[in-house]
């Protein structure tokens, strides 16, 4: 049974009480409820509370008025850089609860969990190591009576929406910068995964965040819109699908709020003739199969080579229908289960359409058959071949453990090919000429793109896209700078008259 310690202060007494909403620095519950169901067996694990308007009104102000009136804005960079330092530590003493809640809250695997919550405390000390180095600036304004400098201001009450698929790492990308800034922020995690979330709450509280600081609403899509278009929020900060995206940004124009936007891609895993086969082979299974494929950064789409093709998709096929499909808790399991019924219809209704737009199936299109897989929701691993650009599955982000394979002939037909697509989060080439990797990494429009490797991202370096894939950078100095404003503070420190009017 699901169940976490209690820290500092009461959030959570069983399942009669279910005070999950943080508000204003005080756990609190709602008029309505909802089902968390782990993915892995379709049962519920626990019921939490709802947001409803009144709650996230309630929520926002209290944001408002810590910015406002708190004694936050008077905390230095060093003392917000020590409250994330502590967090972090919490972050480690309870890694093992932490993984095992994500793994049961999103199907992955209890080791993919274990990565999660180590790079959530890498990205907290990260922030905490940039919060008080980063000092602005001296401007030389070409006189030696002025001084001018730039500084660096929080922007105020931030709201910051978070997906299923990495919840407490997408929403530690946003709240580390957004406090070490000295923001005020309101969280809401996905409504299909909120429990990392709810800790990660009161770990901050226990690490010494003030009242109003941080505040938590659970919820829907409802509860998501209600924040965004509350007058009170200056910034939105979002990473999920592109239709949300576009109705975040839409409700944002509303007082021209300030909006960061990740939303998802459809990338291209460019791989030569002259790649390091095995190397390439494995790391292609990774890319698309890693957590059933549920990655913004997924290597969706393969793109080989003529001379490899062949061999290629066959070896493919045949490791992708040895992966241990299962219950993430399980240390057998190699991928999870997809994260809800409603997500696995929609990926079975895009294997569908490859299959009547003519694409080859060459392995999975299937569920798992078993008495251990009846009431998940899981999805073996498929591999599609002879895919062309015309066809939804290669179009269309499916979020779900599919590739799709294209071939190539050409260096500049493989670029053509990893560049039509209207997203542009990341991409990979395989290749062991080092002037055709950079050539082609230069030539490939992505935010981020790897050469003979997948997935790694730092927290000292920008993450997110191009074109439809979002607006903005989390991660590195410019996800700082996404809760910063610059002020231009000029000095002129012997002022004279001038006689500007001659009168
Ligand atoms: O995401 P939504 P969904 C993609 C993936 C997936 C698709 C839809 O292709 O199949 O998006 O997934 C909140 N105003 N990605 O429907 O709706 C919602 O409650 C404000 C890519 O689950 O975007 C949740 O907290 N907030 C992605 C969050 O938005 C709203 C990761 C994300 O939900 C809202 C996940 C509204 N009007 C899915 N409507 C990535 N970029 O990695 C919903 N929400």
């Amino acid at each position: 049974m699901y169940a976490l310690k209690a820290p500092s202060s009461h959030y959570r007494s069983g399942k009669g009480r279910m005070k999950d909403l943080h508000i204003d620095g005080i756990w609190t519950d709602a008029g309505t409820h909802s089902d968390v169901l782990n993915p892995a067996t379709g049962e519920v694990v626990v019921t939490v509370a709802e947001a409803g308007k009144a709650e996230v009104d309630a929520a926002v102000r209290a944001a408002r008025r810590a910015f406002d009136e708190g004694p936050w804005r008077r905390t230095t960079a060093g003392e917000r850089a020590g409250l994330l330092r502590k967090t972090a530590d919490l972050l480690v003493r309870d890694r093992e609860e932490l993984a095992r809640t994500e793994s049961l809250d999103t199907g992955k695997t209890l080791g993919e969990g274990r990565i999660d919550i180590d790079d959530v405390t890498n990205v907290f000390r990260y922030y905490a190591d940039l919060a008080d180095k980063d000092a602005g600036r001296l401007v030389d304004a070409g006189s030696a009576t002025v001084v001018s400098r730039i500084v660096h201001e929080p922007v105020g009450v931030c709201a910051l929406i978070a997906p299923w698929n990495y919840p407490l790492l997408q929403m530690s990308w946003k709240v580390a910068p957004a406090l070490a800034a000295g923001n005020t922020v309101v969280l809401k995690p996905s409504e299909v995964t909120p429990l990392t979330t709810i800790k990660l709450v009161a770990l901050l509280e226990e690490a010494g965040t003030p009242p109003g600081v941080v505040n938590l609403l659970l919820g829907d899509g409802r509860v998501g819109a209600a924040m965004v278009e509350h007058p009170a929020v200056d910034l939105v900060s979002f990473t999920g699908g592109y239709a949300t995206g576009e109705k975040i940004m839409t409700a944002a124009a509303k007082g021209v709020r300030r909006v960061a936007l990740e939303l998802g891609g459809k990338n291209p895993n460019v791989v030569f003739d002259d790649a390091g086969y095995e190397t390439a082979l494995d790391y292609a299974l990774m890319a698309a199969f890693v957590h059933s494929g549920q990655v913004c950064s997924a290597g969706a789409r393969l793109i080989v080579q003529d001379g490899i093709h062949d061999r290629f998709v066959a070896d493919l096929a045949a490791r992708a229908d040895r992966i241990r499909v299962g219950n993430g808790l399980d240390p057998e399991t190699e991928t999870g289960p997809l994260v809800s019924a409603q997500h696995r219809a929609k990926v079975e209704g895009y294997i569908e359409s490859a299959l009547e737009a003519g694409a080859k199936l060459e392995a999975g299109g299937k569920r798992p058959e078993g008495p251990e897989y009846e009431s998940g929701f899981f999805l073996r691993p498929t591999v599609f071949s002879g895919c062309t650009r015309d066809m939804a599955i290669v179009r269309e982000e499916v979020f779900g453990p599919v590739v799709t394979v294209e071939r190539f002939t050409e260096e500049a037909d493989a670029i053509a090919l990893a560049n039509d697509t209207e997203y542009g989060l990341a991409g990979a080439v395989w290749t062991s000429d080092a002037s055709r990797a950079q050539r082609v990494a230069g030539a490939l429009r992505h935010g981020t793109v790897w050469i003979n490797d997948y997935h790694p991202y730092l927290p000292q370096a920008e993450w997110g896209g191009f074109g439809k894939s979002g607006i903005g950078r989390e991660l590195g100095p410019s996800g700082l700078a996404e809760y910063q404003e610059s002020k231009h503070i000029y000095q002129n420190i012997d002022p004279v008259p001038q006689h500007w009017f001659k009168g």
